[in-house]
């Protein structure tokens, strides 16, 4: 089973260091010999501050385009909400800065070798320098909330250390720690937004520290800036963080900033071997509940030399590895408490990252919480139900303001204060990715599959049914008769455009990705109000108006449209496969219950190709999974594990994976490393119409393999053995009296389950 990335030299880039985290606190360490590197994030180092943008002609704007686009004028509805409906950018994430350990050496280095091991959540490195042996262990603890950094050698040595920081910082010492303290600057325009004021800092942003204690055997010198150890044998390590956020709709403090103190001494106080222990426990316990074994035998190789390797196709075990460390930066990146993750999870080192390394809605976020459930982790899914919780404050004004509607929307993109308003600064083209509010519609998919696989009655009434009904009632107030159907008008396809005459536009009628959202979101409350037993006028509207949502078409290539009409592409290999959403990760098409819609996106799929950037071939890796063709979606796998090496992390076209595994899409962007997750999953185990399919798209290279623990909805932990690519046995355990429909590879079984009670079947 492959449960390590291992490296025998040091990384010289980001892309090639090995990422810790529990949610919170987020860390790369490079394993350098000499100079060590930590880059440190905290996942609530953000500029800005609570703001609301608003437009003033926004309402009307959107009125007058409606008008516009209804009656085919889409170049002039364009130009209208480019100026009056397009407000400011969202803020961005930060890096808190780096720790660095020189060790004072001399020799060459020997023997290197540098892993991490996904069971524990730890990174060791260990080499041999001017006779001596060095080990060291590196990882953060959720539940003492720290960095731990353990160095050892046989004979006394010494280093310094000493942090850094690209925002505005200070650098202090007392006689056994190393104090950073900053403030994040209160807006920053993203990269690509040129010509906006780049940083503004006014002195209400985001205050931090993170305090750095040393405990040895040697002897500790505090100079200025840095502290000096000398004839140490162990030196350990203890970092922790805080910052002043308070809430999205709070300003931070405004007092220099020290609160981590009392926390960084309690910790250091601890025993290293208790601190370990503790984070072992705590991490396992949530890594193990999935055990995938494709019975491939590992090359006596490092994890980079593989990923470079000629015949690398053969080598499978890659794809386990791939799968596994999707699950392990869940654990690492999101815990309840914890800020959703973002573009880059909870790792930037760059101070204008891409994007902004905020939240992209309209497929991104998304993404990143797709293999939470399945893999067995529901409640590290809190973060993202939170986002939502968000957005319904923030976006009831937004809805209010810039379209007069009821409920609350967000639109593409959203910041840690719940940035819900379009963005683009009336800037030429924007519609195309600014002009989107189906993104509140898409979260509460989310939101909802969270109760089908926890089956947490309390939570789907109180928290889930809530957040549903006011996106509902947002959508609802924008719906408009359209002969058969109910449509939102106008709409886009998420950063797409197609040939309206001779220009490329983004604005449409309809979409058909804005549908199949409506369809999801109104069945989705459908099926709560029978479980809550609701019946009540607003239950009823939406009851009528699901069945003229669904305006699914087929085009004159076989494809399903994108659009209203039959439009000639700009991009017949655009990234996004927005329209395919009802197939993944919606479910208004399937191979069972619409066998010709799915054989349209089995078709645009192939329009599309294989070729596209990190997310995008995760998404694919899913789609193909779900029209049941394994060997389709582990082609994408391969395809992703195109090796992207650091120094072309902007350049290169089409996605891949980086030495450290971290997806490219490029750049880094974290989204394909769980798109890829969830699509494994999916071959092995798919809940749909109804039923749990067992090996729904199993690849022939999969033959023989067995997975254990992964969910399924109805809070069902199931077991899975094959051979020959046959179902051997397989097992289901519920914690309620349930009855189920296996379908078995073609054969369908009819189960009553009684509560924990294991019920095998083997054939
Ligand atoms: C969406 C995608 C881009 C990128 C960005 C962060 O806009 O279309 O490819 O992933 O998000």
């Amino acid at each position: 089973m492959e449960n390590k990335l291992i490296y025998l030299t040091e990384a010289t880039a980001f892309e090639e260091a090995l990422p810790l985290g529990n949610g919170t606190l987020g860390a790369m360490i490079y394993g350098r010999s000499e100079n060590e590197k930590i880059s440190l994030n905290h996942d609530t180092l953000w500029s800005g501050k609570p703001r609301r943008y608003v437009r003033p002609n926004a309402k009307d704007a959107y009125q007058e385009a409606k008008k516009l686009v209804l009656a085919d004028r889409i170049e002039e509805a364009t130009s209208l909400l480019e100026k009056d409906f397009s407000a400011n950018y969202g803020e961005s994430y930060l890096p808190m800065g780096n720790l660095f350990i020189t060790h004072h050496g001399s020799g060459t280095v020997s023997a290197y070798r540098r892993e991490l091991n996904l069971e524990t959540g730890i990174v060791s490195v260990c080499y041999d320098r001017d006779g001596d042996h060095f080990s060291r262990e590196y990882f953060i603890s959720h539940p003492d909330d720290a960095l731990v950094v353990r160095m050892t050698s046989q004979n006394p040595a010494s280093y310094t250390l000493t942090m850094d920081c690209q925002l505005k910082y200070a650098v202090t010492t007392s006689k056994d720690a190393l104090y950073l303290t900053g403030e994040c600057p209160t807006s920053i325009a993203p990269n690509y937004a040129k010509g906006l004021i780049p940083t503004v800092y006014d002195g209400d942003g985001i205050k931090f520290a993170a305090i750095a204690a040393v405990r040895t055997n040697g002897d500790i010198h505090a100079g200025e800036t840095a502290l000096s150890v000398e004839n140490a044998t162990e030196l350990v390590v203890t970092l922790c963080a805080k910052t002043s956020f308070i809430s999205f709709d709070v300003l931070p403090e405004k007092k220099c900033y020290y609160p981590c103190e009392e926390q960084v001494r309690t910790v250091a106080k601890k025993e290293y071997a208790s601190l370990r222990a503790a984070h072992v426990r705590d991490f396992s316990a949530l890594y193990d509940r999935v055990k995938l074994d494709l019975g491939f035998k590992t090359p006596d190789l490092p994890t980079d030399q593989r990923l470079m390797a000629e015949d690398k196709s053969k080598d499978l075990g890659l794809c386990e590895l791939l799968f596994n460390f999707g699950r392990y930066l869940i654990i690492a990146a999101s815990r309840e408490g914890s800020q959703a993750t973002n573009l880059q999870g909870i790792w930037n080192e760059e101070f204008f990252a891409p994007w902004s390394s905020n939240y992209t809605v309209n497929i991104n976020t998304e993404m990143n919480y797709w293999p939470v459930l399945m893999c067995s982790l529901a409640g590290l899914d809190m973060p993202i139900i939170e986002l939502v919780k968000k957005l319904s404050v923030t976006g009831a004004k937004t809805a209010r303001d810039f379209y007069g509607a009821k409920g609350y929307c967000s639109h593409h993109n959203v910041d840690l204060w719940g940035l819900s308003t379009p963005v683009g600064a009336s800037r030429k083209g924007c519609l195309c990715y600014a002009y989107w509010n189906l993104s509140a519609g898409w979260l509460c998919r989310h939101v909802f599959e969270h109760y089908e696989y926890t089956l947490d009655r309390d939570y789907l009434e109180k928290t889930a049914y809530p957040l549903m009904r006011g996106a509902a009632e947002f959508y609802l107030s924008l719906m408009t008769e359209d002969g058969e159907y109910d449509i939102i008008c106008p709409s886009t396809s998420p950063e797409n455009t197609y040939y309206h005459g001779e220009n490329a536009v983004a604005l449409a009628r309809y979409t058909t990705m804005s549908q199949a959202i409506l369809i999801d979101l109104f069945t989705n409350i459908c099926r709560t109000a029978e479980i809550l037993g609701i019946d009540d006028d607003f239950v009823k509207e939406v009851r009528a108006h699901l069945p003229r949502l669904n305006t699914y078409k087929i085009g004159s290539e076989g494809q399903l449209l994108e659009y209203d009409k039959d439009f000639p592409e700009v991009d017949i290999r655009h990234r996004h496969t927005s329209h395919l959403y009802g197939l993944y990760p919606g479910e208004s098409i399937t191979t069972e219950s619409t066998p010709a819609l799915a054989k349209a996106c089995e078709k645009t799929l192939l329009r599309r190709g294989d070729v596209s950037t990190g997310w995008a071939m995760g998404w694919r890796v899913n789609l193909w999974a779900k029209l049941k063709d394994g060997d389709h979606a582990l082609k994408l796998v391969k395809d992703q594990l195109h090796y992207i090496p650091y120094h072309q992390r902007r350049v290169s076209f089409g996605g891949g994976t980086y030495a450290n595994l971290f997806d490219a899409h490029p750049p880094f962007q974290i989204d394909g490393n769980f798109g890829v997750c969830a699509g494994i999953a999916q071959m092995f185990l798919q809940c749909e119409d109804g039923k749990l399919r067992l090996l729904p798209a199993l690849p022939a290279d999969f033959a023989n393999g067995s997975i254990e623990g992964l969910a399924a909805k109805g809070n069902i932990t199931v077991n899975i053995t094959w051979k020959n690519g046959k179902i051997t046995a397989f097992s289901l355990i519920s914690p309620i009296a349930q009855t189920v429909t296996v379908d078995a590879q073609g054969t369908e079984i009819v189960i009553a389950l009684s509560a924990d009670q294991v019920y095998t079947f083997e054939a």
